[in-house]
């Protein structure tokens, strides 16, 4: 794609009142107190190269680089790797695409010289995987050959859901070096791949962590790290574990300890979400609906207005959120790349919010007023540079979903297939939008129907959940059961459950529906739609199989904070982030 319609090469950023201050010297409050200054440590020392391929998404990790006062050194050809006085290799995308570009740049060969000669090396996901000698992502593919151990994908007939896509603990061994004070902490997981401890690879583990089986969550020897979390994505936490491997020596970064609690798990997590629209006056507006009608019930008839989007998302993450959602909710009928505004929202927010960002709306082909062709790929892409993590589709997943059920095809066109071809499943989300259709008899609709816990107004026994698009104005002939599974095939590596008769009650989710799609899929689901109080968390964690729920308006006006939900969530015996 050649147009990049907006990126943000200054080091600014909006604050809460929208006023332009520079980065430099600023002080960032985290949620548990600790203080992260980001300051231009200057001297010789504060320059890191980084390996971007140009394979996918390193936005994050250069974020956070540039966030503790590091500038980035790029590396256009191998010497840059010899050259280099510390190295970060964020990799990104699939195992084979990865080491067809270290090889066709003559790189693989540079970097293993680097990494044998013990020079100060940070590898990040797929750039710990890509040391072992070979992966079976769309392999065998031979890989860089440092390590022993062959990188192979987490077993989900065992009863875990992959990806793992989640804040998980590591078991931390003795001289980890960057991850010393980290034991008991959640980090950032989202992979489908792993490496396995053996004998052969044992002296280079410094962490494992425990997902159905103990894998390597982090490799050490010497000056060589390599960790299969995201640092850049996990919070203070992650970024004091960045920071250590910068300073190499010492830690500016202290983590303040206000909780004895020690994680020990995968915790379940709390995402908070922002839909954005412009409202009549032409501000980009988060707002928030009651059953997806976001228009205030007065004479003007107005957009509801909740606050800024950046100055939100800001919030949330002090306060704990486990993720930030953006759904760009008129995203069907304006073509979000026309929608600079949205693109902006993300990269300022990207730049101090250090958990996962998605992003959805309007993620489909589009052709412009003047005839330019962009595919949905394009439409990602964009996202993804402008600071997303992953992104959401709605309506665009329904008609793939609809075309695969009727044909038994894939085409490998759908928006869905494309992305996660290039980004892999982790980054696409598919955000459902049903509605509850109530049948007296589950044999008189050919979508699966269920018993449901409140009868209907007529007293049917009996609901059906029915899909829509366009932000829940056309209804479509295919239930949230059948679309969960089909887009599951397509390469979906996540369900947003959302339930438009909940949407904005706050009488709790839905606790049928969720049911009813977490036990049909093996990806994780995110519970959306309905939370209303703290009760309503541990119900959903409870009950269902959801890995995540979401919640906008109690957040947005303030009733429940985050961390009231984390407390109550450990209180019921449930893990959570804290
Ligand atoms: O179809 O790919 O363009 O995506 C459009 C996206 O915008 C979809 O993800 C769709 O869910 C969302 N959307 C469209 N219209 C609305 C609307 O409200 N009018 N918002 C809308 C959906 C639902 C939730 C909400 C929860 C929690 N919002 O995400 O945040 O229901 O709310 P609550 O805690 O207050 O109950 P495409």
């Amino acid at each position: 794609m050649e147009a990049t319609l907006f990126r943000s090469s200054s080091p600014l950023f909006l604050s809460n009142n929208n006023e332009r201050i520079s980065r430099k010297n600023l002080t960032f409050k985290s949620k548990n107190n600790s203080v992260i200054r980001a300051s231009a440590n200057g001297g010789n020392n504060s320059v890191v190269t980084l390996l971007d391929y140009g394979a996918g998404n390193v936005r994050s990790v250069r974020n956070a680089i540039r966030y503790l006062g590091f500038e980035i050194k790029d590396v256009q050809t191998p010497a840059d790797i010899l050259n280099a006085d510390r190295l970060i290799f964020p990799g990104v995308g699939a195992f084979a695409a990865a080491m067809d570009v270290l090889n066709q740049k003559g790189m693989a060969e540079v970097l293993c010289s680097y990494i044998k000669d013990d020079r100060p090396f940070l590898g990040i996901c797929l750039g710990l995987q890509l040391l072992f000698e070979s992966s079976e992502e769309n392999g065998p593919v031979r890989g860089l050959g440092l390590i022993p151990g062959v990188v192979g994908r987490f077993d989900s007939s065992t009863g875990i859901r992959v990806p793992h896509i989640g804040w998980n603990t590591l078991q931390v061994k003795k001289g980890s070096g960057i991850l010393d004070d980290v034991a008991g902490q959640h980090v950032y997981f989202v992979h489908s791949y792993r490496a396995m401890p053996s004998d052969a690879n044992e002296d280079w583990i410094s962490a494992t962590c425990n997902y159905g089986e103990n894998f390597i969550a982090s490799i050490r020897k010497g000056n060589i790290h390599a960790v299969q979390f995201h640092p850049e994505k996990s919070g203070v936490v992650g970024l004091a574990i960045l920071e250590r491997f910068l300073h190499s020596r010492s830690s500016l970064v202290k983590m303040k300890r206000e909780s004895k609690r020690k994680a020990s798990k995968l915790a379940k997590r709390v995402i908070a979400c922002l839909d954005v629209r412009t409202n009549d006056t032409g501000d980009l507006v988060v707002t928030k609906g009651d059953q997806y009608n976001v228009r205030e019930h007065t004479k003007e008839n107005e957009v509801r207005n909740l606050g800024k989007p950046v100055e939100l998302a800001g919030r949330y993450y002090k306060d704990g959120a486990d993720e930030v959602s953006f759904l760009n909710i008129t995203g069907f009928r304006d073509f979000p790349l026309g929608d600079l505004p949205m693109l902006q929202v993300l990269t300022y927010t990207s730049e101090n919010v250090f958990v996962p960002l998605t992003v959805g709306g309007g993620i489909r082909d589009f052709t412009d007023g003047k005839g330019r062709h962009y595919t949905s790929l394009e439409v990602a892409s964009e996202y993804f540079r402008s600071g997303a993590d992953k992104v959401s589709i709605g309506s665009d997943a329904v008609y793939a979903a609809e075309a695969y059920l009727r044909t038994g095809v894939k085409t490998g066109k759908s928006s869905l297939e494309q992305i996660s071809r290039v980004y892999g499943n982790q980054a696409v989300v598919v955000s459902i939008d049903p509605r509850r259709l109530y049948v007296n008899n589950p044999e008189d609709v050919e979508f699966k129907a269920i018993q449901v816990t409140n009868p209907g107004p007529n007293g049917e026994k009996y609901a059906w959940y029915q899909c829509t698009v366009n932000g829940g104005r056309e209804g479509r002939a295919i239930g949230a059961y059948e679309l969960a599974k089909a887009v599951e095939e397509l390469g979906a590596g996540e369900i947003l459950l959302n339930c438009i008769d909940c949407d904005g009650q706050g009488n709790g989710f839905d606790i049928d529906l969720v049911k009813l799609v977490s036990d049909a899929v093996t990806i994780p689901v995110i519970a959306s739609s309905g939370a209303g109080a703290v009760e309503h968390f541990s119900e959903v964690f409870a009950k269902t199989n959801a890995s995540a729920a979401l919640a906008a308006g109690i957040f947005h006006r303030k009733e429940v904070p985050i961390q009231s939900v984390k407390e109550h969530l450990l209180i019921e015996g449930i893990e959570a982030r804290m």
